[in-house]
């Protein structure tokens, strides 16, 4: 069997794990990532696509940033839509911070591109990737690649394994909670070839549920509606998702340019947290942590400043101190439950809540009189600008 060593030990290679390998290295601290999935396959899933201003900060600052800055699209704000009118929230004039559309599977690509220029450690397609001993100074990692069986030892083990993975359901049960919600609709995304009919992205409430317009490139556009959460993929032509967001999405003397769909799917949302990011020798970053529903922008951005705190705090260790590691969990924990809220309040702001017919009723038009407040109180736009753009570490 062949016996690995490396100070860190990083299971999953999406955003989150790559990130922190890549921000290890910058630091002269090895690690070795192994991922259960073929790279093919994780350079073609298509997720996330708003950066906040710090997550483009902490990208260029880590060398990966060049493409950001010649493809990715800045934005100065977003348009929230309600009631038969758009109404422009300008961050930047707000509060002087942008974000920038800038695909997660773009963020991927960058990151594989410079791994594989320096011939990083990274195991993909392994199959059984199974934890031990974390409560010892010497935790494992064991899997099976090209059909041998293989072990790593490791000071720490990081579980970057997203919400589906093996690292958070190996810490005992009795000492995890999880926290979660789930909510009474999903997304249907599509990206279509076709530019963008807006110049910034639009979120609306319309009486028959939410919809969003955001987008890729000049020649790419990304559009959602709100679903059923049972419903199939299968019921949703391409005519009828056009139709759909043209009804959803309608204003006065706008248009919205239809194109070839090349891609179509039904995503569930949720709001999870777990208790703990740290168990002994063991971390959590990204998804594998918690998950936010897409409204706010913030899964992508969560798993970045959670790498850029646990990088901190092992080189902190490595060079003799101890305080930022151990306050990981903590630090990481509270900007998340600040995010938590930001995501909840955004996502129920601005969908449809399929309740009887008179709350149903009622919540809408709650929704309207937020939805008014937010777009013309100057406290409550910079309140939406300051979060939307990202918070502070
Ligand atoms: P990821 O990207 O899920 O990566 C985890 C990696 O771990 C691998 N893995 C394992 N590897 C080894 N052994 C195992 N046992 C393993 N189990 C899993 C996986 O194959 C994968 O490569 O988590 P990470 O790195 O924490 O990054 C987080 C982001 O991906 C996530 O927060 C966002 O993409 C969330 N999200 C969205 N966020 C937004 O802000 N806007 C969006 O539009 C948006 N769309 C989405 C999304 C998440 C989705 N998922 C998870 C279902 C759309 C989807 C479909
Ligand atoms: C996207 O472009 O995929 C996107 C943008 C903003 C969101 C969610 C998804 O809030």
């Amino acid at each position: 069997m062949p016996q690995l060593s490396t100070r860190v030990a990083i299971i999953g290679a999406g955003p989150a794990g790559l990130l922190l390998s890549w921000a290890l290295r910058d630091a002269g601290i090895d690690s070795i990532v192994v991922e259960n999935r073929s790279l093919d396959y994780v350079l073609a899933r298509i997720r996330a696509g708003v950066l906040e201003q710090g997550s483009v900060e902490t990208l260029t600052r880590l060398g990966l940033g060049e493409r950001i800055a010649s493809e990715g699209l800045v934005h100065n704000g977003i348009y929230l839509q309600f009631g038969g009118e758009r109404h422009n929230i300008d961050f930047n004039a707000l509060i002087g911070r942008t974000v920038t559309v800038y695909g997660q599977q773009e963020v991927v690509k960058d990151l594989v591109a410079a791994h594989t220029a320096v011939g990083s450690s990274i195991y993909y397609e392994a199959a059984d990737v199974a934890v031990h001993d974390l409560e010892s100074d010497a935790p494992r990692v064991t899997f099976t690649h090209d059909g041998a069986e293989h072990e790593i030892s490791a000071d720490f083990i990081v579980g970057a394994d997203g919400f589906h993975g093996v690292c958070r359901a190996s810490i005992p049960a009795g000492e995890i909670d999880l926290y979660d919600r789930s909510y009474p609709f999903a997304w249907l995304g599509i990206l279509a070839d076709v530019a963008p009919s807006t110049d910034e992205l639009i979120y609306a409430l319309h009486e028959d549920g939410f919809a969003m317009h955001s987008m890729r490139s000049p020649h790419v556009s990304r559009l959602y509606l709100q679903v059923d959460p049972a419903d199939d993929i299968e019921n949703w032509s391409d005519a009828l998702i056009w139709d759909t967001l043209q009804t959803r999405l309608a204003l006065p003397g706008w248009t919205l340019h239809e194109g070839t769909i090349t891609e179509k799917s039904i995503t569930p949302m949720r709001s999870f947290v777990a208790s703990r990011l740290q168990y002994h020798r063991l971390f959590l970053v990204g998804d594998a942590g918690h998950i936010v529903p897409p409204t706010g922008a913030k899964g992508l951005n969560s798993a970045i400043s959670d790498v850029t705190l646990l990088a901190a705090g092992l080189v902190d260790h490595y060079a003799g101190g101890d305080t930022k590691l151990s306050g990981y969990g903590e630090a990481a924990l509270a900007r998340q439950w600040r995010t938590q809220q930001f995501s909840q309040w955004m996502t129920e702001m601005v969908h449809r809540h399929p309740a009887d017919a008179q709350s149903g009723a009622f919540d809408y038009r709650s929704q309207l009189g937020q939805l008014d407040y937010v777009t013309h109180s100057l406290h409550a736009r910079r309140s939406l600008a300051e979060q939307y753009t990202g918070l502070p570490l």
